[in-house]
């Protein structure tokens, strides 16, 4: 007959447990003072502006205090994700009833002085934010920007078999494309090396101002829907207290043993089928507990609720009355004591120690990071006897150090490669030597590379691979991020949002250091060969210039072997979004190993072999810089260079290339800011400059708009021409080819008179016959095909 989870006493205090996290949380989003109202509410305990978000609250400090439970019966190593992070008095209440905040910011003292500074502080001048930002103990994850929490969760758990990653995800949140894909992690998480993830989809009904989707569809319908994403799905479902916290008590326990017989079958009988794996859907009141109506309009169990449900008290009569009566509901007598401090037989309800949510190293992932086995980059070396021989396509070389890389810490299981569908097609196919892609779908003999458990992680979908990327990086690994340079605008706002947590991160001392996280953005604008116009888009590197220099580096490698240095530099840096741009394609070489070294450790620097100022006393001002950055503008310049030298060889030019697009900012602006006094040494003072980018041309304009001959620096970048075309034709049609950026150079130099005009003349004459010729012969000139740095032919004009 008794068949309950509960015991009148655990459900008493449990209920209690709840009263007190959701006291707290009103009590943050308005207290000035007062906080054990010992006394009448008066306008004066209230704070002046009223923020915060309620509605996802309630709900969030009832799971938190459910999965309490749990922790402590079944010993669960657990986190939680808060996917409506605007829930964040949920997070800090419930982190302070279980000790972890005081532990970390003893100001906020287990006492009223310490309540009171608690719900002052509350998005407060001076405070700490709304939602469920870095400063909360136990946070991976601030929830602002909505959709990845099941993403992040599931990166958490890769490779942590211990771990389960509760993740609580808004029924609003549940719309957003990044979410919707995200269901899909279940066929990739391995039950035997990986940890799980306990989704509960918070279905209260609501989202800002309207009911969402999932809430208002039968609930066939989401049954069908979470089974066709090959879930199952356990409901709890009501909003009478007493029998909710029942259901739920009954439902984890059943969840948790789902999981661990899930975790069974694969570990100990070795069972390789796709498992179900469990998640709850907890349909509840948004608002719960609080004002059921206010000024005559339904708030508990409505949109309304969503964020301070009792607006005003200063001019709203009956309004203070109200949040009165609302506060005293949880009688907070009960649960705290005169002092203020949470009663034994409640605070006894919360894990110790670690396993506390806000206590678990795994969100703070730094604590937890072990340093790669790297291999010796220098290995890898493309071996360049001179400059200009061909190389295989310089992504394909890095393949072999991150292959390497992937093997030398397979042991330790901490370190990935994401990527949507592209890991092979940009060149990394060396990986597939030592590992496989991670996949627990059906497998067919025509299939390559799928395996149950390997270090290469490919879905289609950009947002998932980063946020995975994103929850393995917090949760103290390392990975890289590999895509088409054109797609990864995809995910422009969660690169904000994961270079905003580094930020506030940086500046918190108890967050231990985290990897960075390394995109490899290769199939560049320049070589879309197979896809033209729509695949051409280099701004996302103009887009993370925006974000702190503190945080963000952009590197753009000339050859292979400053891409195996840069990428080397790459993995063992720390809380830094490093964006590396490279071709894949084969392509000259120019550096020797030990060039490419000191010439990425500079970032930046002069050329001398390829200008003609290398006997020139030192001092000597050039007439022209011929600037480059990225592989192809390189290989433009050098070009460029060649016919100068050929066909102008008294004008004194130098070529500068940049490796480190942050030397181009001013100390002042970026820690890699190149001194003003070296940047005019490298690009003079008052000659023209004429730089070859990879990218949009005003990015360079911005980044060096305050350098002394900032007048002078004429930019050639793409200017979104293109099309399926031949290679060279991609920089014709942008005017970065070695034939316009020779024009531009004689258009700035009026000392190389008729000579000049004459060049100018072929170089026209050239262009046109490039024309004709790939309209007709559907390639490129023989002359462009195979040039080569250094040849009798380089310099002249056929
Ligand atoms: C991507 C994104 N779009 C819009 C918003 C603005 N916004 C904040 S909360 C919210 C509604 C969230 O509803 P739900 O996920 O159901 O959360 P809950 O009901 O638990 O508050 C919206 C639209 C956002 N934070 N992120
Ligand atoms: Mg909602």
């Amino acid at each position: 007959m008794n068949t309950r989870t509960l015991t009148p006493d655990l459900l008493h205090r449990i209920d209690a447990y709840w009263r007190a996290a959701n006291y707290l949380s009103v009590g943050q989003m308005y207290l000035y003072d007062n906080p054990l109202l010992k006394r009448p509410l008066a306008l004066g305990d209230i704070k002046r502006m009223l923020l915060g978000h309620w509605g996802t609250t309630p709900g969030q400090n009832f799971i938190y205090a459910h999965l309490n439970r749990v922790i402590k019966l079944f010993d669960l190593n657990m986190i939680y994700l808060a996917g409506p992070g605007h829930g964040g008095p949920a997070l800090v209440a419930n982190t302070y009833l279980e000790g972890t905040y005081s532990e970390i910011y003893p100001r906020i003292s287990q006492d009223e002085a310490g309540l009171q500074k608690l719900f002052l502080q509350f998005s407060f001048p001076g405070g700490i934010p709304s939602h469920v930002s870095p400063e909360c103990p136990g946070s991976i994850h601030e929830g602002g920007e909505l959709g990845y929490s099941l993403s992040h969760a599931f990166g958490a758990v890769f490779d942590n078999p211990d771990l389960i990653a509760a993740c609580v995800i808004g029924d609003g949140e549940a719309e957003t494309g990044p979410l919707a894909t995200a269901w899909h992690s279940n066929k990739f998480l391995n039950p035997a090396t990986d940890g799980a993830v306990l989704p509960i989809l918070h279905l209260n009904g609501y989202k800002i101002a309207n009911p969402t989707i999932l809430a208002r569809i039968t609930h066939e319908e989401l049954e069908q829907l979470f089974r066709g994403y090959g879930w199952t799905p356990y409901f709890v479902e009501g909003h009478e207290p007493q029998l909710m916290h029942e259901e739920m008590a009954k439902t984890l326990d059943a969840a948790i043993a789902h999981i661990r017989q899930i975790q069974e079958d694969a570990r100990v009988e070795k069972k390789t089928e796709r498992p179900r794996w469990p998640m709850i859907v907890l349909r509840s009141p948004k608002g719960w507990t609080g004002p059921k109506m206010v000024d005559g309009k339904q708030v508990e169990g409505a949109f309304r609720s969503h964020q301070v449900p009792i607006s005003d008290p200063a001019t709203h009569p009956g309004h203070l009355e109200l949040l009165e009566e609302w506060m005293r509901s949880y009688r907070p007598e009960e649960l705290f004591d005169a002092r203020g401090r949470l009663r034994p037989e409640l605070a006894e309800l919360a894990p110790q120690g670690e396993r506390r949510m806000g206590a678990n190293p795994h969100a703070n992932g730094g604590l937890l990071l072990r340093e790669l086995v790297m291999p010796d980059y220098r290995d890898y070396a493309v071996d360049v006897p001179a400059p200009g021989v061909r190389g295989i396509g310089d992504t394909h070389v890095l393949g072999r150090f991150l292959r390497d890389i992937a093997k030398l810490n397979g042991q330790a299981r901490n370190f990935r490669v994401f990527g949507p569908d592209e890991t092979a097609s940009n060149g990394l196919e060396a990986l597939f030597e030592v590992t496989g892609r991670q996949w627990q779908g059906s497998v067919e003999p025509q299939d390559e590379g799928l395996t149950l458990d390997g270090r290469v992680m490919e879905m289609l979908s950009e947002h998932q691979c980063e946020g995975w990327l994103e929850g393995y990086l917090l949760t103290g690994r390392h990975g890289l991020f590999n895509s088409y340079e054109a797609f990864i605008h995809i995910v422009d706002s969660m690169f904000n949002q994961h270079a905003k947590w580094l930020k506030i991160t940086n500046h918190l001392a108890w967050r231990a250091k985290i990897a960075s996280l390394n995109y490899l953005l290769a199939s560049h604008v320049w070589r879309q060969d197979h896809n033209g116009f729509t695949h051409q888009d280099p701004g996302f590197i103009d887009h993370v210039v925006n974000k702190k220099a503190e945080v963000v580096r952009v590197y753009l490698p000339p050859d292979a072997n400053c891409l195996l240095s840069v990428m080397d530099h790459c993995m063992r840096s720390r809380q830094y979004v490093n964006v590396v741009v490279a071709g894949k394609h084969p392509a000259p070489q120019w550096l020797t190993m030990e060039q490419a070294v000191a010439h990425c450790h500079a970032g930046i620097g002069a050329w001398d072999w390829a200008g003609n100022m290398a006997n020139a006393p030192a001092g000597a001002e050039p007439d022209v810089v011929l600037a480059c950055c990225g592989d192809v503008p390189t290989l433009e310049t050098l070009a460029a260079a060649a016919i100068l030298r050929e066909h102008l060889p008294d004008l004194k030019v130098r070529v500068v290339n940049v490796v480190d697009l942050m030397r181009l900012q001013p100390e002042s602006e970026h820690p890699h800011g190149l001194p003003d006094a070296q940047f005019d040494a490298l690009f003079t003072k008052d000659k023209p400059v004429i730089f070859a980018f990879h990218g949009y041309p005003t990015l360079v304009h911005r980044l060096t708009y305050r350098r002394t001959n900032h007048d002078n620096i004429h930019v050639r970048g793409y200017k979104e021409e293109g099309t399926i075309t031949t290679p060279f034709d991609m920089t014709v049609l942008n005017d970065l080819d070695r034939y316009h950026l020779v024009m531009d150079t004689i258009a700035r130099l009026p000392q190389v008179g008729a000579a000049g005009a004459a060049l100018v003349q072929r170089l026209r004459d050239k262009l046109a016959e490039h024309k004709a010729y790939i309209c007709k012969m559907g390639e490129d000139l023989p002359e462009i095909r195979q040039w080569t740095w250094g040849s009798p032919a380089a310099g002249k004009l056929a």
